[in-house]
């Protein structure tokens, strides 16, 4: 039997709770949705996507070594400088996005999807949020609760089947104000389970997260999750690229303490000047690093 985008999306209510932290209703959209969702590469990433994971949004492929930055995105690999291929293999990523700055309108998250033969391979998804104040608590989110989901989804010829799902959530305000948090994903497709994060904080009033960059899992570049425009340091979005280091675990997740952070040559992007103050800052990841790097 084939499954069908309504059925995986029928999984994904299934398999969910409620936002039960927040407990408000969906905030209403302030913008064009097909607006917000813009792909100008037609790279099946938005360009608000681009942003927070560090990809052109003008180019299919932001490394030209011939693997799309769809694939090397939902692989959570390093699609701005050539690395490791990963074997072609189900996968998913999540990733969340706000509003450039001085914009109203939501935050969303993201769900991205490779599949290797057809959706019906999802026999098991579920979505949560985890605040440090409550290590070890999974708040289940209802992703079909908010309004205005979107999905999409493309057959390519040698890719797999490429799904997105994209949920527009509470407003940037709301999100900063629950800061930090992880908003996680775990799927069963096929014979794998994958497991996806994203981290977020609450820089200087700025919702950044943390996006695998290069072939070095252990780095990863702190990005804002919305534009941040030129008005504030024209050609500039704070790239900075932090080096981390395990320092235990409980039960908030695997604990971190950045032991480096340089601006590099990042292309187009330049690097705030307050890079290096983040060296000593100590942070948990449920489920580990591996979740946002893939491993
Ligand atoms: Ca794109
Ligand atoms: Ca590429």
């Amino acid at each position: 039997m084939t499954r069908t985008l309504a059925s995986l999306c029928a999984v994904a209510a299934a398999a969910c709770g409620s936002w039960l932290l927040l407990g408000a209703p969906p905030a209403p959209l302030h913008a064009d949705q097909a607006i917000e969702l813009e792909d100008s590469d037609d790279d099946f990433l938005p360009d608000a996507v681009e942003w927070a994971v560090l990809t052109n949004a003008h180019a299919a492929d932001t490394d030209t070594d011939g693997l799309p930055d769809f694939v090397e995105v939902v692989q959570r690999g390093s699609p701005r400088a050539t690395g490791t291929t990963r074997a072609l293999d189900h996968e998913m990523r999540v990733v969340v996005t706000a509003p450039p700055l001085g914009s109203a309108g939501p935050a969303w998250l993201h769900l991205l999807f490779r599949f290797v033969g057809s959706a019906s391979l999802l026999s098991s998804f579920q979505a949560w949020l985890e605040v440090p104040n409550l290590p070890g608590v999974r708040v289940p989110l209802d992703l079909l609760g908010f309004h205005g989901v979107d999905f999409a989804q493309r057959i390519t010829a040698a890719d797999g089947l490429w799904v997105r799902l994209s949920v527009p959530m509470v407003s940037e305000p709301l999100l900063r104000s629950i800061l930090p948090c992880s908003i996680q994903a775990s799927a069963t497709i096929g014979s794998r389970t994958v497991v996806t994060g994203v981290k977020l904080f609450d820089v200087q009033g700025v919702v950044c997260t943390l996006a695998p960059l290069g072939s070095n899992t252990n780095r990863v570049a702190m990005q804002s999750i919305g534009a941040l425009g030129a008005a504030l340091t024209p050609g500039s979005n704070r790239v900075c690229m932090l080096t981390l280091a395990r320092a235990g675990s409980g039960p908030s997740g695997t604990v971190y303490e950045v032991v480096a952070a340089a601006c590099e040559d990042c292309n187009e992007l330049e690097c705030g000047a307050g890079c290096p103050d983040s060296v000593g800052w100590v942070f948990s990841i449920p489920g580990g690093l591996e979740t946002i790097t893939g491993g």
